[in-house]
């Protein structure tokens, strides 16, 4: 069985090159881009983390990141976007596993997962928050207030940015909790079962605004923690799309289509455009 498997794998390799070099030299460069177009849609993975991604109860996916990449990929011949929800942390195995064509969903570019992924340029730039009950009772304005505490606890999602801050900063593993979305998170803090819970400033104020409990309060920026910018990543082996992707981006930043899209989320466009991938993703001095 093994062998026939073997001889039709091969048989495939062959079909598919085969496919490849009749197509023009240019998209021979970009088959990736060719095999979405085909497709007829590009597969993003999101967190639904309103307002950097968001899934309606119809199931409508907005948000700033797959409304840039979803008209990014229609300028390049790939009429729609299919979102599937996944943690922070499985993002880049699912994309190097080939479940998602991209992520498009906030996820930050540090040097580590700039070693995993190919990335955009920035599209979407944020500091951190927590989130605490009103009159921050243990005084928190950073995650080392919180490692300090010893009976201190702050929320975060798994495999996330905050989730890395608090251990950098010398929270015990057991005293950073991984919570699942924000409404999860959100609700720990009213119950008390988490001191604070950890997002980018945006998204703990988008949780605030919907919750309108005054018993809650905001702490942001969280002092001592850098400002993040996101960008779409690829896998690694895609770079043409991921150049395809960004020539459409610079036109978009270019023309103020990128601020329309994303300063109604209460993004900034400027600060995006402010940086690089280049310097994002460059080991910290
Ligand atoms: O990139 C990250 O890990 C973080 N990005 C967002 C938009 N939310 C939380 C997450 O930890």
């Amino acid at each position: 069985m093994r062998k026939i498997a073997v001889f039709a794998g091969a048989a495939a390799v062959a079909v598919g090159a085969a496919a490849l070099a009749s197509l023009p030299s240019s998209a021979q460069d970009n088959a990736k881009l060719e095999q979405l177009k085909a497709q007829g849609f590009a597969r993003v993975a999101i967190a639904n983390e309103p307002p950097y991604t968001a899934v309606a109860a119809d199931g409508k996916v907005s948000g700033a990141a797959p409304d840039v990449a979803r008209e990014i990929f229609k300028r390049l011949g790939v009429p729609e976007i299919v979102a599937s929800i996944s943690e922070y942390g499985a993002m880049i195995p699912g994309l190097q596993a080939g479940r998602h064509d991209v992520v498009t969903a906030g996820l930050f570019m540090k040097p580590e997962r700039c070693a995993a992924v190919v990335y955009s340029e920035p599209v979407l730039c944020d500091a951190e928050a927590l989130l605490v009950k009103k009159g921050n009772p243990k005084g928190f304005k950073s995650y080392a207030d919180v490692a300090k505490d010893e009976s201190a606890t702050v929320g975060a999602p798994g495999g996330g940015t905050e989730e890395k801050l608090a251990l950098d900063a010398g929270v015990p593993r057991d005293r950073v909790i991984v919570v699942p979305d924000g409404q999860s998170g959100l609700k720990m803090v009213q119950d008390g079962r988490i001191d604070a819970y950890s997002l980018p400033v945006l998204s703990i104020n988008d949780l605030m605004k919907k919750a309108n409990d005054s018993n809650l309060e905001v702490i942001a920026p969280v002092e001592g923690a850098p400002v993040y910018c996101d960008g779409a990543a690829f896998k690694k082996g895609d770079e043409a799309l991921r150049d395809a992707f960004n020539v459409e981006l610079a036109k978009m930043k270019e023309s103020g289509e990128f601020a329309k899209i994303i300063e109604p989320y209460g993004f900034s466009a400027a600060a995006a455009m402010s940086t690089t991938m280049e310097k994002l993703c460059a080991p910290a001095q």
